[in-house]
């Protein structure tokens, strides 16, 4: 098959290798020369996409998403070709999203923010600190980053439970669903964790309806995806206390504008989209394995339901 491999953003002097090595007896194309044979493409394995390289494509068997959300292509909406959408669930990815999260936890639980200030005035002064079994992480989003977290949380003593759309049964912590399911979440949630999809139900929920039943002085957590935020409410959350300190890892647009307000607070601890970043070395076996159930006519093992948005 001819597979293309496109994205403005990741290194692909990384990612070609590693698919070559994984792929033996397929013909990959590379960035412009991806585009400039698009109606050929069988695969498209790809980052944010332009519309035209989509547009384009005209023969794709599928696409194969280089991260593990997909809103960077349907963001396209109607000129998305008809294929099946693969998602990117590497567990290696997980572990690096469990432990970017499980230090932001440990960051604010510990008053890492107030002592960091106080390094730069000389100050010693202690602050009394809960045991992680008296404080609650609630995680919205438990597809199969969220449950490693929700884990990796509950064995270091942390009471945990998640939210999703809907149940499976197959949960391993405590979980909930629904409008009520997520008020149940919200109120004993001492520190919330986004790690939803970017869909249309979703774009704009870490705003003040949700933000006001945190217990006070919650903390956030977002990974998830910028658009997720109703940034002028966080601004406010942290201003009244609601908040007493938000970890933000993703933003729209990125990069984060120089001047946003963002960056000044030492109440937020900001990072730039690096929570659980792709590792071309075993994604590519993730993607390999994808592309041999295409080649056979099947298609991607986590493929995108269009029908819920991710
Ligand atoms: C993502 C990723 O989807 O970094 O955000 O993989």
């Amino acid at each position: 098959m001819l597979l293309g491999l496109y994205s403005d953003v990741d290194p692909l002097e990384i990612w070609l290798p590693a698919l070559e090595g994984v792929l033996a007896g397929h013909e990959i194309v590379v960035g412009e020369k991806a585009l400039a044979r698009a109606g050929e493409l069988d695969v498209l394995m790809t980052w944010a996409p332009p519309v035209e390289l989509l547009r384009q494509c005209t023969g794709l068997k599928a696409i194969l998403s280089l991260g593990a959300g997909v809103d960077h292509i349907l963001r396209h909406g109607a000129d998305v070709p008809d294929v099946p959408i693969g998602r990117l669930v590497d567990p290696v990815m997980s572990e690096r999203m469990s432990h970017y999260v499980i230090h932001s936890v440990i960051h604010h639980h510990r008053h890492f923010p107030s002592y960091l200030q106080q390094q730069g005035k000389a100050e010693w002064i202690e602050h009394r600190q809960k045991d992680a079994g008296e404080l609650t992480v609630g995680i919205l989003g438990l597809g199969a980053l969220g449950t490693f977290c929700a884990e990796r949380l509950q064995m270091l003593g942390y009471n945990v439970c998640g939210w999703r759309r809907s149940l499976t049964g197959n949960e391993t912590i405590t979980c909930y669903e629904g409008a009520d399911g997520q008020k149940t979440l919200l109120t004993q949630s001492d520190f919330l964790v986004c790690l939803l999809p970017l869909t249309t139900e979703t774009r704009g929920i870490l705003g003040k309806p949700l933000l006001d039943q945190l217990p006070r002085g919650a903390v956030l957590i977002n990974p998830g995806r910028g658009g997720h935020l109703v940034e002028s409410d966080i601004l406010e959350a942290l201003d009244s206390g609601q908040l007493s300190g938000a970890t933000l890892d993703v933003f729209e647009p990125e990069p984060l504008p120089a001047d946003h307000p963002f960056w000044s607070r030492p109440d937020i601890l900001l990072t730039p989209h690096i929570a659980a970043q792709t590792v071309p070395a075993t994604a590519a076996r993730v993607m390999a394995a994808d592309v041999e159930l295409i080649a056979n006519g099947a298609s991607p093992l986590h493929c995108v339901r269009l029908d819920r948005g991710y």
